[in-house]
């Protein structure tokens, strides 16, 4: 059977130090799961601990590896994603952070169902992040399932497989964490079918998540009301009549 061939996005905001295994560890999953493969890596202008140049070193020596720069007045991991799918060329798209919490290796679990499924959803097994943050995503996800009739169990999840079918056939808007929810749902409401898969987590060792931060490590009241308020224009959007 031919193998796929497959785009890979990371979108990336100070993630200097992470980025070598991560392009690294894609590139051997990649030669051989892939037949063609291409490596986006979505870097935010706003980064100033030396991203961009790093993943521009690796394309050089790697064709196969992008770097595309999200422009500093379109902040938002929503913004990259939208980027990657649109920058895409091949058939199936995968996308997973770029901070090394996830292994790539787990990609291999996703292979047997890329052709009968159209989204193939990771689910943290253990989440390794702090308790306030576990917490938080429960209760963000909850109230997520009850707004948008998502089932699947752990939304915002990044690290999926998406079949090009789908982002032709629906249109993403939010550039906050919720598109990840937004891709859910509207790929839900079109009937594509969706394949969820355990996959392992681990703690973040080099650099900052944008969420959270300061003295008290508190969720940054600035990213969470743009994540409210774009809460609420998916909800419109996906009732509209
Ligand atoms: N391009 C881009 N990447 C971002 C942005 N915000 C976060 N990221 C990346 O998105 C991924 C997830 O962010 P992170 O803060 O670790 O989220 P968490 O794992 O949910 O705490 C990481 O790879 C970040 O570098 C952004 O505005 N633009
Ligand atoms: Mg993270």
């Amino acid at each position: 059977m031919q193998k796929p061939n497959i785009t890979m996005f990371f979108p990336a905001y100070n993630e200097a130090e992470n980025i070598p295994r991560l392009l690294s560890s894609a590139v051997k999953i990649l030669r051989e799961a892939a037949n063609e493969y291409e490596i986006l890596v979505v870097v935010y202008e706003g980064s100033n601990d030396g991203t961009a140049g790093i993943v521009k070193e690796f394309s050089k020596k790697n064709k196969n590896i992008k770097l595309l720069i999200q422009p500093k007045d379109k902040k938002g991991v929503g913004y990259a994603k939208i980027m990657g799918f649109r920058n895409a060329k091949f058939p199936y798209i995968f996308y997973a952070d770029s901070d090394n919490q996830f292994d790539l290796k787990d990609f291999r679990k996703f292979l047997p169902y890329i052709k009968n499924y159209d989204i193939i959803a990771g689910y943290r097994i253990k989440r390794q992040d702090p308790t306030s943050r576990i917490l938080i995503s429960k209760i963000y996800n909850a109230m997520m399932r009850l707004l948008f009739k998502t089932k699947e169990r752990d939304l915002d999840c990044a690290f999926r497989l998406v079949s090009k079918r789908v982002i032709n056939n629906i249109s993403l808007v939010c550039r906050t964490g919720v598109a990840t929810t937004e891709l859910l749902a509207k790929a839900r409401k079109k009937e594509f079918r969706i394949k969820e898969i355990g996959v392992s987590h681990y703690p973040r060792k080099f650099g900052q998540p944008v969420f959270e931060g300061g003295f008290l490590n508190l969720p940054r009241p600035k990213v969470v009301s743009s994540i409210l308020k774009e809460i609420v224009l998916l909800y419109r959007d996906l009732n509209r009549k």
